[in-house]
């Protein structure tokens, strides 16, 4: 239900944001005139599972306009939903209601890059590819990478604390933001835009904006360390018999690649085929797998990378730990055997819903998940032709033991939700595994936390969120 403690939008709202806004096509105006179809994206979620009814978007360019624009929010007492690229995946990043979206697509301008110490500070807005872009003109890469790269923006990013499929290399962006500048919800503009490796003065307060999903602040502009781009990159996409020997490989790959493993992801059977279905491209393998891993490398030396690659190739494939593989030979072939990986989202999303679920699980239980996941909605009669479940979808960062669960449908519905939920929830936290490894809370995953929280540490969260939007302006209905 929508809280009654927050303003409708006035017309006297609106003359104020078209004034401190710096042009007319900063607000998309709702309310004095039919909007809706110029309102619409920013109202729908990527998933097209979640659908808001503002009546606003604000378009800031800098962070003294979202600073006059958050004062006034909160003094007005107007609800908040700061907006990136909209491609989470939880339902964070569009309204409940009507709150006020505030979309950060016009900060987007690199303020500068120092390609000695590799730091690259930017505005909140700028797309993922476009910095990615930006930092190979400098011989540098973005830390992160994503499917949704071309719309995803660092200040999103760093709000849902995204991992992707180079987090085994590169690490958490709890270690690669450097600083940020965040605008809190009565307008005060912190400026912690530090550039520096080490700063042990104090709590390191930014870090509780990474991974905060918009609750507490909007965040401006971000300081953050990007490694050195590799010349040599290496993908390998194989065939393997059973989850055993997908974790062999694993090990090998980590012992015999070491530090120039750069991805190990996982894909199973059923999301192969759901790529193939909807993309009807030519397989990279002859026969077909239950299981399929792709590695990547990325190193400084071609001649040793491939020495290193092709030992290890000659290893897993001698002990029949993998059954079949192929090596990519040319970026096109790179860009290829990864679209086998990163295509599956797309290629899955598109039949009606899909149930997804993001699970942290120790890496030896990752894929019995799946397993049990087939067996309940079999038993249960959902799955199947002419059933509302397609089928039982496991993939995910093996390296990271990021497992995605994905159950596509042909239609939302109740029966497979209850068969689901919160079945799922408790089977992760009988194994003290996480309900959100990466896609984080959003509305769906709200009523969940206590899976994976304890009631001492939600209470903390609350304190957090307490003291630092009061009013309780920012992200309601969401987190926690
Ligand atoms: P949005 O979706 O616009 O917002 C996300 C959340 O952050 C919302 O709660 C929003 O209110 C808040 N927010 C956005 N910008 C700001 C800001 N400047 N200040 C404060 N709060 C803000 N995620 C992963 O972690 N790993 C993946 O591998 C991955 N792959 C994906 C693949 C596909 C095809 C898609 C569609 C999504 C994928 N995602 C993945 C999810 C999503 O892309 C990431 O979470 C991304 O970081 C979101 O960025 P965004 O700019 O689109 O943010
Ligand atoms: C990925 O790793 C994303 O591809 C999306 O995190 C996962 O669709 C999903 O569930
Ligand atoms: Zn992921």
């Amino acid at each position: 239900k929508r809280d009654p403690k927050f303003s409708e939008l006035t017309q006297e709202h609106v003359d104020f944001f078209k004034k401190t806004l710096s042009d007319e096509s900063a607000v998309i105006d709702g309310l004095s005139k039919d909007a809706t179809d110029d309102i619409e994206p920013f109202n729908r979620d990527w998933m097209k599972k979640f659908r808001g009814r503002t009546k606003i978007v604000l378009k800031p360019k800098n962070a003294e306009e979202v600073s006059k624009i958050l004062k006034y929010c909160n003094d007005n007492m107007l609800a908040v939903v700061p907006q990136g690229g909209n491609s989470g995946l939880v339902g964070g990043s569009v309204p409940v209601f009507d709150e006020v979206v505030i979309n950060l697509t016009r900060m987007n301008k690199i303020r500068g890059f120092d390609d000695v110490s590799g730091i690259l500070v930017a505005d909140a807005g700028v797309i993922m590819e476009v910095a990615d872009n930006y930092l190979k003109e400098h011989g540098h890469v973005y830390p992160l990478d994503l499917g949704a790269k071309g719309s995803a923006q660092i200040g999103g990013n760093v709000a849902a604390n995204a991992g992707g499929l180079r987090f085994l290399r590169y690490g958490s962006l709890h270690g690669n933001v450097l600083g940020l500048e965040v605008v809190l919800p009565d307008g005060t503009i912190v400026d912690d835009l530090s550039k520096l490796r080490k700063n042990n003065t104090g709590y390191d307060l930014k870090q509780l904006f990474i991974g905060a999903e918009g609750t507490i602040g909007i965040i401006t502009g971000v300081s953050l360390q990007t490694p050195q781009r590799a010349k040599a990159v290496n993908v390998a996409y194989f065939g393997l018999e059973s989850y055993e020997k997908v974790q062999k490989a694993f090990k090998e790959a980590k012992m015999r690649l070491g530090e120039i493993l750069s991805a190990f992801e996982l894909m199973d059977a059923e999301s192969q085929k759901f790529v193939h279905n909807k993309t009807q491209m030519k397989r990279p393998l002859e026969g077909e797998y239950p299981f399929y891993c792709l590695v990547e490398t990325s190193g400084s030396n071609g001649e040793h990378d491939n020495e290193k690659l092709e030992a290890f190739l000659e290893h897993v494939m001698g002990e029949e730990i993998v059954t079949d593989g192929v090596v990519a030979q040319d970026d096109t072939q790179i860009a290829e055997l990864w679209s086998w990986r990163e295509g599956i989202t797309e290629a899955i999303g598109h039949n009606g819903g899909t149930y997804k679920y993001d699970l942290s699980i120790p890496i030896k239980d990752l894929y019995q998940l799946v397993e049990d996941t087939r067996e309940r909605l079999n038993s249960k009669n959902l799955i199947g032709d002419n059933k509302t479940a397609l089928g039982v979808v496991g993939f995910g960062h093996m390296g990271d033991a990021n497992l995605h669960l994905n159950i596509p449908v042909r239609q939302y519905d109740k029966e497979v939700e209850e068969a689901l939920e919160p079945w799922v929830y408790e089977w992760i936290q009988k194994r003290n595994g996480s309900i959100s490894a990466e896609h984080g809370l959003g509305i769906v995953k709200k009523k969940y936390i206590g899976y994976s929280k304890s009631p001492v540490m939600i209470e903390l969260m609350k304190q957090i969120k307490q003291l630092y939007d009061p009013k309780g302006i920012m992200m309601p209905y969401k987190y926690i």
